[in-house]
């Protein structure tokens, strides 16, 4: 691999970049803080990792974070996310990439690691990460290294799974090399800015647990980003990851949706919308009654296992979709799950199971059961809608990555302690009305005497922290 870029073919490049521009007209947000930061550049001479699906919507992000100054390393964080051409034009444009669509779990975490190291053995000052594993395999990397400099000797690998098996693997190789590769670059990292629910909880989780090496931004609660990306997103692109990869007629079948974050409601509202009769599975009461008031059937999974025809999981837990789950469902039923990680549906279990696998396409899978009962598996259990098709549009994307952009700076110029930071409401509501004109929503003014009858400032922020969008 060599050390610029390692992609599908750089030759699609100009398809990408034909792409990007069309993007660019579509991310309002993201070009008005080039051009505001254009002059100062926050981001010079710093170094930044990106561990986010290599789509043409971040190719719009990573040339962002470019003008500001800084100095770029990508990976992706899916096998199947990356779209091509994109990874092509930022290849060609210079900017060190490496992903490509269906890489294998071996060659992700390679990648991974390729992201994370600059000229000179250096590594990033900070990091864009999406589902939180660039910041795990310097976290595994670093407490490796203290293992063996405590005790003169590297641990065994006593797991059997697959995939961190391969990260212990890369991790020995990496050691081996140097054995204080992690405690080096480590000085330099000043933080990271989460992108996703499930990379905030496992943020949130190492500082319970006292392990955050260093100061992290969630930038997924913004409300500019989860009200947004995780509701409108997945409203529009589920749909587009289900019919392009098996073109199935929507209206009238039961779609089971599990969980009603979020997520869960864009992916209720869109499947609602042809005509289908959704059931929502909850574990969370509030969620549940609100599914409920929406007019959606709430049951268990139990309940509709062999009447749904289409199940999609949106949990951000494991273990949704059982392999006794799968094999009751009714014939040709569809399974997929627009969660970040694929330990949603027992994958694994399903194919060391009785079921004979057949790929149909690459990520439309056919598994039949002795009793002839075939089911269908969407992108190997991994996020449909980037798997399966290219992901949200790049309107809403604009405003995710425009939080992206004012929490790498947020850092940059604050260097705070280690600890999960929220971006301040301000930042939110600068990002929402970057976005407005697009639209052509036009905001109204509060007099002085309304703003004071509320409580607000004229200029906002228009909220109290606490306020549930
Ligand atoms: P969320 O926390 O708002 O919603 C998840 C819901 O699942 C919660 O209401 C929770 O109560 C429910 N849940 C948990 N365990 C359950 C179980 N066993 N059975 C039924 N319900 C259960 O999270 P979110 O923002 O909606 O994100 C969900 C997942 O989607 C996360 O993994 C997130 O990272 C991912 N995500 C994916 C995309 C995409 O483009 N594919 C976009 C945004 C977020
Ligand atoms: N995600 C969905 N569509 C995307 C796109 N077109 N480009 C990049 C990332 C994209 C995933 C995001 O929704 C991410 O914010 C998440 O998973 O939460």
């Amino acid at each position: 691999m060599n050390d610029n870029y390692k992609i599908k073919d750089i030759k699609l490049y100009s398809i990408g970049r034909k792409k990007i521009k069309i993007a660019e007209k579509e991310m309002p947000g993201l070009i008005s803080l080039r051009k505001k930061y254009a002059k100062t550049k926050p981001l010079k001479n710093l170094r930044i990792t990106g561990s986010l699906h290599m789509t043409v919507e971040t190719a719009v992000l990573i040339e962002t974070l470019k003008d500001l100054g800084a100095d770029i390393r990508w990976a992706s964080c899916n096998i199947f996310s990356t779209q091509d051409e994109a990874a092509a034009a930022i290849a060609k444009s210079k900017i060190p990439v490496f992903a490509w669509k269906g890489e294998t779990l071996k060659e992700y975490w390679e990648c991974t690691f390729k992201a994370l190291s600059f000229e000179k053995s250096l590594g990033p000052n900070l990091i864009v990460d999406d589902g939180g594993d660039a910041t795990l395999l310097i976290h595994k990397g670093y407490s490796l290294e203290k293992f063996f400099n405590e005790k003169g000797f590297l641990p065994k690998i006593h797991s059997n799974n697959e995939e961190e098996i391969i990260i212990e693997k890369l991790l020995r190789k990496i050691h081996k090399k140097n054995p204080n590769h992690w405690h080096t670059i480590l000085p330099d990292i000043l933080g990271v800015s989460e992108e996703t629910t499930t990379g905030v909880a496992r943020l949130i989780k190492m500082k319970e647990d006292s392990d955050l090496l260093f100061a992290a931004v969630n930038v997924n609660d913004s409300a500019t980003k989860s009200k947004f990306d995780n509701l409108y997103g997945c409203r529009e692109s589920l749909a587009d990851g289900i019919k392009r990869s098996t073109d199935i007629m929507l209206a009238g079948k039961t779609v089971v949706i599990c969980g009603y974050g979020d997520v869960g409601k864009g992916c209720a509202q869109s499947m609602r919308s042809y005509g289908c009769n959704v059931v929502i599975t909850e574990i969370d009461p509030i969620c549940a009654l609100q599914a409920a008031m929406e007019g959606f059937q709430v049951k268990t999974i139990e309940d509709v296992i062999s009447k749904g025809h289409i199940f999609v999981t949106a949990t951000g837990n494991k273990d949704i979709i059982t392999l006794n789950h799968m094999r009751k469902m009714r014939d040709q039923a569809i399974v997929c799950n627009i969660g970040h990680f694929d330990n949603e549906i027992q994958i694994n279990e399903l194919n060391n199971s009785e079921a004979k696998k057949v790929v149909i396409e690459p990520q439309f899978d056919c598994y039949t059961f002795p009793s002839k009962k075939q089911i269908f598996i969407l992108a190997e259990g991994r996020l449909v809608n980037l798997g399966c098709s290219t992901g949200h549009a790049s309107f809403v994307m604009s405003t995710s990555f425009s939080n992206q952009v004012l929490a790498q700076i947020f850092i940059a110029q604050n260097k705070p302690n280690i600890d999960v930071y929220n971006l301040p409401k301000v930042f939110d509501e600068e990002v929402a009305e970057l976005h407005l004109n697009h639209l052509d929503a036009k905001l109204s003014k509060l007099t002085k005497e309304q703003a004071d009858y509320i409580g607000v400032s004229r200029n906002g922020p228009f909220k109290n922290k606490n306020y549930r969008y």
